[in-house]
């Protein structure tokens, strides 16, 4: 099977190109990415020369038609990513996120191809954290941020084009991934180089807000499991039950790194900050065989923040201008 990776260089899509490669040696990867800031060209070094690598756009068309026509499935990866950027500048998100996202559609249909589209619970807005109910399938969209806007929309376009094309297609929506090589803008890793580097953690407000965490292979596997065993027309939501809150997931890391419990700081909360996610992942195990391999977010954790200690010339430029950028935005 040919398999075309958008997003391919960016933190979930580098770590499904490594592990699919290692469990299904038998697919052929292209990867199609538009090296943003978010690009790491050396996260995908452990799979360098068996992998294409094509640096483009997918909101380019003629690009994205000639590589559709080339293969089997597309898995969609691509998109412009972190909440506290799309509330800065919303328009990237606008473009890759929805305009890239139809353009793909557009070219799967034309080819008669097939596509999973990756995407997140944030989709459904937030729970209060003493509702007893967790998203599932049919949970309406509710997004807060201009990111999770932008998703919402393009899992819209995807079910319509099913609806209305016939389009071949799978969605998968996934609670908040950790692992290695994910940017450090994002809150785990951001955390974990800071103590790196003798810079407290930063907790936004008060730190109540709830994220249900998984190991970023426990996704990847998932989305193997549904391009192989999920029905096509399907939506199929991914998650561990890793459900934590912020204040917590700081406790963890400062305890695994050997800090004080006490050493951290209260900064600027995110505006519309949502309060809490968590997924109810039962048609996903109930339609495939796919079992988290990483429940124990503690030791999960712990390899993460081995891997960002052994890989510092991975992080350190990206880091200096997240932190410029949080620095301009108050936090
Ligand atoms: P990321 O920001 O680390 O990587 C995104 C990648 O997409 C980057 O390599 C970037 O260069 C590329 N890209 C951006 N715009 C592009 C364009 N126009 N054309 C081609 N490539 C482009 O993001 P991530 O955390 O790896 O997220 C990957 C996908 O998973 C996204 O669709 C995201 O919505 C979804 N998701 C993420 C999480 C999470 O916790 N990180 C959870 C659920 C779903
Ligand atoms: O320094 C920080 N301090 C802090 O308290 C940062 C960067 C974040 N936070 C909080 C905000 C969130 O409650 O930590 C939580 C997680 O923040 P992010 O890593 O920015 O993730 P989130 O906004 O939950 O979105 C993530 O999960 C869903 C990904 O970035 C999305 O791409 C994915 O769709």
């Amino acid at each position: 099977m040919k398999v075309l990776v958008t997003g391919g260089a960016g933190f979930i899509g580098s770590n499904f190109v490594i592990r699919a490669r290692a469990v299904r040696p038998e697919w052929k990867f292209t990867v199609l990415d538009s090296m943003t800031y978010a690009a790491n060209l050396s996260s995908l070094d452990p799979v360098v020369g068996d992998v294409d690598i094509v640096k483009g756009s997918v909101t380019d068309p003629d690009l994205v038609d000639e590589l559709v026509a080339a293969h089997d499935i597309v898995v969609h990866f691509a998109a412009d990513s972190h909440n506290d950027n799309s509330l800065d500048d919303p328009w990237p998100f606008i473009d890759t996120n929805i305009i890239g996202t139809y353009q793909l559609i557009q070219a799967v249909r034309r080819h008669d191809k097939r596509i999973h589209h990756i995407s997140t619970d944030e989709v459904y807005g937030d729970l209060e954290l003493d509702d007893p109910n967790k998203f599932s399938e049919l949970t309406p969209v509710n997004p807060s941020s201009p990111y999770s806007a932008s998703k919402a929309s393009a899992d819209l376009l995807v079910r319509a084009w099913i609806r209305s094309f016939g389009l071949k297609a799978t969605l998968s929506n996934c609670s908040n991934n950790y692992g290695p090589r994910q940017h450090p803008e994002k809150f785990i890793p951001r955390q974990i180089t800071g103590i790196l580097e003798g810079v407290k953690p930063k907790l936004y407000g008060a730190g109540a807000n709830v994220r249900d965490w998984i190991h970023v292979d426990d996704h990847n596997d998932a989305v193997i499991a549904i391009i192989e065993q999920g029905r096509l027309g399907e939506t199929y939501l991914i998650g561990a039950d890793g459900e934590m809150n912020n204040r917590d997931v700081i406790a963890l890391i400062l305890e695994l790194m050997g800090k004080p419990a006490d050493w951290f700081e209260h900064v600027a909360d995110r505006p519309g900050h949502d309060l809490r996610y968590a997924i109810d992942s039962s048609k996903l195990r109930a339609e495939t065989d796919w079992r988290p391999a990483h429940p124990d977010v503690r030791s999960g954790l712990a390899d993460t923040i081995a891997w960002y200690e052994s890989n510092g010339d991975w992080w350190r430029t990206a880091k200096v201008v997240a932190e410029a950028r949080y620095e301009r935005l108050g936090r």
